[in-house]
């Protein structure tokens, strides 16, 4: 097929190329693409008139043969990926299509006339416009562009061959990944199969969709993508495993299947021993006498147990990080190094991110704590407090100033490293006016028949108690600040968090449920994941948040700590009730 693709897409010539429908030279993506040009010479219906109705079952793929080229490796391709095909046969086909390919094969030209022809012009522009999932290759991704090499330098053109690249390119390359397109996530540096003599050339007009480019004499496009809409000017089915997994990522997309995570609030009780505590509302001491931090057990064989278990990540808080130096925290690392040993899903850890000065003057920045957690075997880190700063800091300035221990860490890292942890407490209004944060109405009233709340932040600070024994430090102390939930999740998106853990005082260890009206408003409000925290009492509140709210994990401590709801029920529950899970 590849050869066949390399004979026919060198014939084609300028006086039948794109250029001799269009003189424009935007990529077409950004307002429709390139068979609306077709439209130009052969008048159609507007394709607004078609409507699409996805019928054909999931593990079907719609396959664009037009009969001009050998697609035989992109059919044995799918097929051996699991799927079957369903060959095209009228516009309608295109249209019903859950998933199409169209490998684009044969002379540009007569591939135009039977796309023309056949009326499959028209259903293809309706099809990628509403913005259906749509691979197309080498051919199929230059028919996405509007070319116009006979009026002056157009998008797609012809390699040159004067600085001594042989023309048409056969062979293999690498790609540039300029940005996150799913269905490259596997290709990293490999090599993947190209042929072919035309080329769309990367510019300002099309960059928001180029997913890669390769270099062949110049950089041209290797990829693009909008939306649902993907195509490459390799040929996957040619390109090894490496091509086989973008087809498949293409085939399987990503879908988000829930997370259940098991958190870990950890700190040293008084006798200064790490242990797994748990708060109500924050407060982790017993009710006694001697008013002790409560002790649910160790970290490290918590987490282990948690994962055999069917935990889809762990998370630690060192939820006395705030005051304490957690570079100075030693056991705080050793439980990552040996949780790290055994457990093989991502650790997340939170807890005094931020930067310090010790009591022998030394400094140390946010990067260089989160550098040790990520050494000891963390995945991600999750900051509280000093995210709370940045994006009051923030919104006040409108600048980034790419010092806050957010941007910082992402930059180093990557944003999927960096969670920001949100610790809001519920303050009731009666009108939404009446505060300068996002409020919503509330499921609940509140205690005075308050309609609206809106969800105010807070800081960890130190405090403490006297006892007529003891004098404690109380980790439950927290300090209200002028920023809502909403306006931190957004502020904190913006500087680069990667995921919001979206906690709630009032819900915290009362086993309630999640709070459904701020974990809506929080994961309606950015487009990061959010994991719902605080509140979990019994298996239907996670069917609940993930039925209600676009959250994508949620989390739970007391119930798991307790063993109250073991994990592996929830993970039943959510199974039993449709919702996919990783079982
Ligand atoms: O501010 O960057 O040093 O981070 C401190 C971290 O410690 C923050 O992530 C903050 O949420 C956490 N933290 C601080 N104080 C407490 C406390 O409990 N006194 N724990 C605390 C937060 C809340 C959840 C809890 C869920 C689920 N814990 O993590 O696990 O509410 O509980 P549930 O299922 O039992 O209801 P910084």
């Amino acid at each position: 097929m590849a050869a066949a693709a390399a004979a026919t897409t060198t014939q084609m010539d300028n006086t039948r190329s794109l250029s001799s429908i269009s003189s424009t030279s935007s990529l077409l993506f950004t307002r429709t693409n390139e068979f609306y040009k077709i439209q130009n010479r052969v008048k159609f219906k507007s394709p607004r008139a078609l409507s699409i109705r996805a019928t054909s079952s999931d593990s079907v793929v719609t396959l664009l043969d037009y009969g001009a080229g050998n697609v035989r490796s992109v059919r044995n391709a799918i097929r051996h990926l699991g799927f079957g095909i369903k060959d095209v046969q009228t516009p309608e086909d295109i249209l019903n299509a859950n998933r199409l390919i169209f490998p684009g094969v044969g002379a540009f030209a007569a591939a135009m006339d039977v796309l023309n022809k056949t009326g499959m012009a028209e259903a293809l522009c309706a099809y990628i416009e509403k913005d259906r999932p749509f691979l197309g290759i080498c051919l199929g991704l230059q028919l996405l562009f509007q070319s116009s090499e006979e009026n002056g330098p157009g998008v797609v053109g012809r390699f040159d061959s004067s600085n001594g690249f042989r023309v048409p390119q056969i062979g293999w390359n690498a790609l540039q990944i300029t940005k996150d397109s799913e269905i490259l996530d596997d290709v990293g540096d490999h090599h993947v199969y190209f042929v072919h003599s035309y080329r769309a050339m990367p510019s300002d007009d099309n960059k928001e969709w180029v997913s890669s480019t390769c270099n062949y004499g110049d950089n041209f496009i290797a990829s693009v993508r909008r939306g649902n809409v993907h195509a490459v000017q390799f040929h996957p089915e040619k390109s090894g495993d490496v091509g086989l997994s973008v087809l498949r990522r293409f085939l399987h997309p990503k879908t988000n299947i829930p997370k259940v995570i098991a958190c870990l609030d950890v700190r040293a009780n008084d006798k200064g021993d790490l242990v797994v505590t748990k708060g109500d509302q924050y407060d982790v001491r017993e009710h006694t006498k001697e008013n002790e931090v409560r002790n649910l057990g160790k970290p490290v064989e918590l987490a282990r147990q948690y994962y055999k278990e069917g935990a889809d990540e762990i998370s630690f808080l060192n939820i006395t990080g705030f005051r304490d130096f957690p570079l100075g925290d030693l056991p705080m690392l050793q439980v990552l190094r040996l949780t790290s040993e055994n457990v093989f899903v991502p650790l997340t850890v939170g807890g005094g991110i931020r930067d310090f000065t010790d009591a022998n003057g030394r400094h140390y920045s946010s990067l260089e704590v989160a550098s040790e957690y990520f050494r000891s075997g963390a995945d991600k880190i999750s900051i509280g407090s000093d995210a709370v700063y940045a994006a009051e800091d923030y919104l006040k300035t409108g600048v980034k100033t790419g010092k806050s221990s957010l941007e910082q860490i992402s930059r180093v890292y990557g944003n999927q490293a960096v969670v920001v942890s949100i610790d809001p407490r519920r303050v009731y209004i009666t009108h939404p006016n009446d505060v300068e944060f996002k409020a919503v109405r509330v499921t609940d009233l509140g205690p005075n028949g308050e309609e609206y709340a809106w969800y105010q932040c807070t800081v960890g600070i130190l405090c403490f108690i006297v006892t007529f024994l003891f004098v404690h430090t109380v980790n439950g102390g927290r300090e209200g600040r002028p920023i809502g939930a909403y306006e931190l999740a957004k502020a904190v998106e913006d500087l680069g968090a990667g995921e919001i853990l979206l906690n709630c005082i009032d819900c915290d260890g009362q086993g309630k449920g999640f709070d459904m009206d701020l974990i809506k408003l929080i994961s309606d409000a950015v487009s990061i994941p959010v994991i719902a925290s605080s509140g979990a009492g019994a298996v239907e509140h996670f069917s609940d948040v993930f039925r209600k709210t676009n959250a994508s994990a949620a989390l739970a401590a007391g119930i798991f700590h307790r063993k109250e709801v073991p994990i592996q029920s929830v993970k039943e529950h959510l199974y039993k009730e449709g919702i996919e899970v990783r079982i």
